[in-house]
């Protein structure tokens, strides 16, 4: 009998281990192990032995069986895997393929614009961080100097998040957040930008989009003025647009920021168009993210990356850029 028994398990393994699909498997599996398999014709002549016998007879029943269990498991295993690794090859989809040639798919203009902004502030000296979409109320305005009720806040359509404390949690409504993660994660000097998306319950018109995205810049260091901020914004405007290209502030007010500006970008041709807001960091921002307002100053700037994408690509209407319309996609 025990000759018998290791001859089924020696042919059941090797059987299952041949076993070429997940349906094959389970036939081999109810064959071997189910209520009618050879071996359970076996164990119910186990009661005709001899004591001894029986336990010996036994236990290498038992053995065959795990050892059979143990062939069926790891060829599922094996199996499983080459079929999720087929079927993952199945529905790959190459956007970048050439058809007829022309390729198929690319990047994004906004994502185009983003890339192109961290290539030009990488080769100014910056470094690039990022912080998560869902902030705390805390980094998104109070530690931005916007106290409780203060109604700069109300320029902010914020959502909030139904997390935690009401009005604790919110979906982040520009990257200024970042500045605080940034400040409070790192000892100066700081010299990066910060891009990401951002989120207002503002309605979609030609200018204006409830998802949109923004780059943050934070410099920290000693004796940094607002002479080195206006000369930040305008070497970024001319290595990002052109020479022919320039920049202008104009006074505005941020909580965060004292003095504050907006500002534009000139056009050649003498138009301009209102990139994003920038100014000195507030003392209490640099003692609310624990650097001493006496020792360090710094700048911060920020401003919208569709809004920039748009003029860059000549689009008229920013809505465009979500449509997902192939026709306009392809033009880019
Ligand atoms: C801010 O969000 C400030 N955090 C900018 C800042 C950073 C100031 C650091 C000082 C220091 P504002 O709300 O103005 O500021 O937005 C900045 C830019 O985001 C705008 O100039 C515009 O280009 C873009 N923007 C604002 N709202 C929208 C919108 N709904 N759709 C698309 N772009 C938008």
């Amino acid at each position: 009998m025990l000759d018998q028994i290791a001859r089924i398990a020696d042919a059941g393994a090797a059987e299952v281990a041949a076993a070429a699909t997940l349906d094959e498997l389970r036939a081999f599996e109810t064959r071997l192990l189910g209520k009618k398999s050879e071996l359970n014709d076996l164990k119910a002549k186990l009661g005709g032995l001899q004591p001894d016998e029986r336990r010996t007879v036994g236990l290498a029943f038992n053995d065959a069986r795990a050892r059979l269990e143990g062939a069926v498991e790891s060829r599922r295993a094996a199996l499983a895997t080459a079929h999720r690794a087929a079927r993952l090859d199945a529905e790959r989809l190459d956007l970048t393929e050439v058809v007829a040639g022309r390729r198929l798919g690319h990047l994004h203009l906004v994502t185009q614009a983003l890339e192109r902004l961290e290539d030009v502030f990488v080769g100014l000296g910056f470094t690039v961080a990022e912080g998560p979409e869902v902030e705390t109320d805390w980094r998104n305005f109070g530690a931005l100097n916007f106290p409780p009720g203060h109604p700069a806040r109300d320029m902010y359509d914020t959502l909030y998040v139904d997390y935690g404390e009401p009005g604790a949690t919110l979906l982040r409504t520009h990257t200024s957040p970042v500045q605080v993660r940034v400040m409070t994660s790192q000892p100066p000097p700081i010299y990066s930008v910060m891009p990401g998306r951002v989120f207002r319950q503002d309605t979609a018109d030609a200018t204006h989009l409830p998802v949109f995205h923004q780059i943050e810049g934070l410099v920290i260091d000693r004796d940094i003025t607002f002479a080195h901020l206006a000369g930040t914004i305008d070497a970024f405007t001319k290595a990002f647009f052109g020479g022919g290209f320039a920049s202008r502030l104009r006074p505005s007010y941020f909580p965060f920021t004292e003095p504050s500006a907006e500002f534009d970008i000139i056009r050649p041709d003498g138009t301009f168009l209102e990139l994003g807001g920038c100014g000195m960091v507030h003392p209490n921002v640099l003692a609310n993210c624990g650097l001493d307002p006496e020792e360090w100053q710094g700048f911060a700037f920020g401003f919208g990356i569709d809004r920039l994408a748009i003029t860059r690509f000549g689009v008229d209407d920013m809505r465009d850029l979500i449509t997902n319309d192939v026709r306009f996609l392809r033009q880019f």
